[in-house]
């Protein structure tokens, strides 16, 4: 599945806006056949979650289906092409029909799907799409949850610490597409090896330099997949520059690797998201265009090497957040004026990374992402599989099979989502690790055989990224059964906050240890969360917990000490933004670690952070600035050597 695009033989459009709406908590409609149209249908924005846009719905607390609704003309100028219908997200699993036929089923609230609607909506006709999203979660489900009833009715309980929003949370698409087609495309980049001295040692203290990787020789590997006859057909890939200058050039059959040469590439890197674009055309025998297709591409490697994490054989550290997407009224509805408000805020603070915690962000996102250079971990949806959080639903051992148990079921549909989520998302050069689950309890041989089979099909999916997962507090190095598996350690520890809370001497004390502990391990380290609750606007001359300046002195605490363990390689805060949660007693409208609000204004700490993180950023510019003059000094020299009339 390709993204739809605008080209020569491709046409894309939007189905966003207003769809006709109804929520049927009691399942009517499916005996109704409100497939063929939802009578009495109220209105709903497509994307938005559902939850919090009509006041007094009681939409933030349901449970079961909703209905979407809307009518659009299939173009008559689509005759003879294949129509395709896409749902960027449908929260959390979905039916779709179209003039009353079911064209797509899909499971998964995060992750693309589409349909082929070709016959069911015929070019020149209006054609009625109807979607029943469905939002339970069982123990078979990623992430897992468990319904119960109660006096109020049917409640979702889940074990992750945000809200549960539902709905089509991002674009709908209608797009035509050349019978003979391009379906799938693998890009894989590498740099020559480098005959440049090994970089700067990374120093203690706010960040490190980390240098820009300098320009190299690089190899592109394309394999374009094709649907429908493609016998006979031919795949020219092409490559350009940012100026579109073309670099390179070859062609291949349908289906085969095509090996693309660029001398003197300028590598993807943090902070400088230089891509090419590479357009790929097939053409039958006769040299006939039946298709094309582009797409940007990042020439860059990542490689774990000791304790170290390299971007083109470069040590980077992490500076950054674990994020949500969550707003207020749209909740996980996607949104270009608040993504690239958000991305705006990463730069503001001089962040370089973060992790889609806890499950796949729009891929508008993960644009903003590559163009920025920003370091993203690509996180699945797999979060609070863990008995710790469940309040006493899962049983003590989490995994396993019973009924209280996550079994094979939930490792089947963990191992499709972990597919899906590769697919869609390893085009994007700012994805440097896939992490395949937050939290989950981690300590038990029933885990390590949960999570030995997944580990494993990550890396044969995709060899070019670190694998990872972030590891939950009571899952300590040497009992933590699934750590020994993977490249790199996300550790989330909360050392004056759940622990030691109101004590940052003894927070300080404690964490230290605990990170020289995981450091024995040989292995680079991201501190994927620490952080503390702020109440904005609460204020304490004393260490007091909830208030600006403890959270302040907290991140400040912990991230003095990263500064004296080599092996922490990364800082994300937990979390940029206040976020809404299920009701609880120990959130106060929603979970407040963010240092920034909910509507994105600052707290104490976030001011302390842009501090430290700017300087950091400021010495990595330098340090690449001075790399790139060397590079260009060197090359200066080699090329006036070959020059006879240069003295
Ligand atoms: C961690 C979770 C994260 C929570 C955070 C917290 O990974 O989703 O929001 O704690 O408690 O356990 O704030």
């Amino acid at each position: 599945m390709l993204r739809p695009q605008d080209g020569p033989t491709r046409e894309s459009t939007r189905l966003d806006g207003v769809w006709r709406f109804r929520a049927d908590p009691d399942g009517t409609g499916r005996d109704a056949a409100w497939s063929r149209g939802v009578p009495d249908a109220g209105r709903m924005p497509v994307p938005s979650s559902y939850g919090d846009v009509l006041p007094g719905s009681g939409l933030r607390q349901h449970v079961g289906d909703v209905w979407y609704e809307r009518e659009v003309w299939v173009p008559s100028g689509w005759r003879g092409r294949r129509v395709l219908l896409r749902f960027d997200a449908a929260a959390h699993e979905a039916t779709v029909w179209v003039n009353g036929v079911e064209v797509a089923r899909h499971v998964g609230g995060y992750l693309p799907f589409e349909a082929d609607v070709t016959d069911a909506a015929p070019a020149g006709e209006p054609a009625r799409v109807v979607v029943r999203v469905g939002n339970e979660l069982t123990l078979a489900t990623i992430p897992p949850g468990v319904v119960e009833t109660t006096a109020s009715g049917r409640r979702q309980r889940y074990f992750h610490d945000f809200l549960h929003y539902s709905g089509l949370h991002r674009s709908v698409w209608l797009s035509a597409v050349p019978p003979v087609r391009f379906d799938t495309l693998d890009v894989a980049t590498e740099l020559a090896p480098t005959g440049e001295p090994p970089p700067v040692e990374r120093a203690t203290g706010e960040g490190g330099p980390v240098a820009r990787a300098a320009r190299r020789d690089a190899t592109v590997r394309v394999r374009a997949g094709v649907a429908g006859d493609a016998s006979g057909a031919v795949v020219t890939a092409v490559l350009l520059d940012a100026d579109e200058r073309e670099v390179a050039r070859d062609a291949g059959d349908a289906g085969a690797a095509i090996e693309l040469a660029v001398p003197d590439a300028h590598p993807w890197a943090p902070g400088d998201g230089y891509r090419y674009l590479l357009r790929l055309e097939l053409r039958d025998a006769a040299g006939d265009l039946l298709d094309a297709y582009a797409t940007r591409v990042g020439i860059r490697t990542v490689r774990v090497d000791g304790a170290r994490l390299l971007v083109n054989d470069v040590p980077v550290r992490l500076r950054g957040f674990g994020r949500h997407e969550d707003h207020p009224v749209r909740g996980k509805g996607h949104d270009d004026v608040l993504a690239v408000h958000d991305h705006e805020l990463l730069g503001w603070f001089g962040a370089n990374s973060f992790r889609t915690s806890h499950y796949p962000y729009a891929e508008e996102v993960l644009d903003l992402a590559d163009e920025d250079g920003l370091l993203v971990i690509s996180e699945s949806p797999a979060v609070g599989q863990n008995a710790v959080f469940s309040g006493g639903r899962l049983g003590a051992e989490t995994f396993g099979e019973g009924p209280d148990l996550i079994g094979a079921d939930a490792q089947a549909a963990h191992a499709r989502v972990l597919r899906e989520l590769l697919a869609r998302d390893a085009l994007h050069p700012s994805v440097i690790a896939w992490s395949i689950a937050n939290e989950p309890a981690s300590s038990t041989d029933a885990a390590e055989r949960y999570f030995a089979p997944l580990v494993d099909l990550v890396r044969e999916l995709d060899p070019s990224r670190p694998v990872t997962f972030a590891n939950e507090t009571s899952n300590r190095p040497g009992r933590c059964r699934v750590t020994p598996m993977v490249d790199l350690l996300l550790v989330n520890r909360y050392l004056g906050w759940y622990v030691d809370t109101g004590d940052l001497v003894s927070a300080e004390e404690h964490l230290r240890a605990e990170l020289a502990a995981w450091a024995e391990l040989g292995k680079p380290i991201v501190v994927s969360e620490f952080g503390a609750d702020a109440v904005a606007g609460v204020h304490h001359l004393d260490p007091e917990p909830w208030s600006e300046e403890y959270q302040r002195d907290l991140v400040a605490m912990s991230t003095r000490v990263f500064d004296t363990v080599p092996a922490v390689i990364g800082e994300h805060v937990w979390n940029l933004a206040d976020f809404a949660t299920a009701p609880g007693l120990i959130r106060v409208d929603g979970n407040r670690k963010g240092v920034l609000t909910r509507q994105r204004q600052p707290k104490a700490a976030a001011w302390a952070l842009r501090e430290r993180w700017r300087a950091a950023a400021e010495r990595e510019r330098a340090a690449a600035t001075g790399r790139d003059e060397d590079h260009r000094r060197n090359h200066q020299k080699g090329s006036d050597r070959d020059r006879p009339d240069t003295p």
